[in-house]
């Protein structure tokens, strides 16, 4: 990375071929791409947490402390065949599935329509503020997906420990295990720093 290079310039010459890359094939260039969309990440949440605090921006929810598992989960990830359906905190992080996400998410956060709309092919939801309302939109979304040949790919939906308050929660649950719809669920636990990975109702901490 030169001096004059922006972690954004960095990470977009780092970004490579769109493959899912599993754990074991993570290459230290690979760690240096995670690392730089870790930077950016913060580096657009500050700016939209900026303008918010000038009255420019509206509500919004930094992604301090989940950049990691942001660029590890994208990284892992096909955006050519794999969906995310994020929360309200992770579309910062989410640079390697289409540009356009930082754009929309700008937009929304600006109260313009258009960025209730990230426009195909790139296959991320918008943000969504309404708690675990997203959850049974991915469930749809995987078994949809299950009746289409030529898709293959898996959904990730992020939410946080509230959801599982949700109604909405345990119904999508309860449809992905009777469906064996491709759902992951990312749950972040909150405060204490802790997480939870939740795969069609199994807890693994
Ligand atoms: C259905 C619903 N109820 C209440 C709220 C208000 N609300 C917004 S964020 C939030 C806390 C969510 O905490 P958590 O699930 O831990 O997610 P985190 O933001 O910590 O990632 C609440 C209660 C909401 N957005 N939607």
């Amino acid at each position: 990375m030169s001096d004059t290079a922006s972690p954004t310039d960095a990470a977009a010459g780092l970004l490579g071929p769109l493959e899912p890359v599993p754990p074991a094939s993570v290459t230290d260039q690979h760690r240096q791409w995670m690392l730089a969309q870790m930077i950016a990440s913060r580096i657009y949440s500050q700016r939209v947490f900026n303008l918010q605090r000038q009255g420019r921006a509206g509500t919004n929810a930094p992604v301090d402390g989940s950049e990691a598992l942001l660029a590890g989960t994208s990284l892992a990830l096909d955006p050519t065949k794999d969906w995310i359906l994020p929360q309200y905190r992770e579309l910062v992080g989410l640079e390697r599935f289409g540009p356009d996400v930082l754009d929309r998410y700008v937009l929304y956060a600006l109260g313009h329509p258009d960025g209730g709309n990230i426009p195909e092919p790139t296959r991320v939801w918008p943000p969504q503020i309404s708690l675990a309302t997203q959850v049974p939109h991915a469930v749809g979304l995987a078994w949809g997906m299950q009746h289409q040949p030529n898709e293959t790919g898996c959904v990730l939906v992020f939410l946080g420990d509230g959801s599982s308050s949700e109604g909405d929660f345990y119904e999508s649950e309860n449809s992905a295990a009777m469906d064996g719809a491709t759902t992951v669920n990312i749950e972040f636990v909150g405060s204490d720093g802790e997480r939870a990975l939740l795969k069609e109702g199994i807890e693994l901490q």
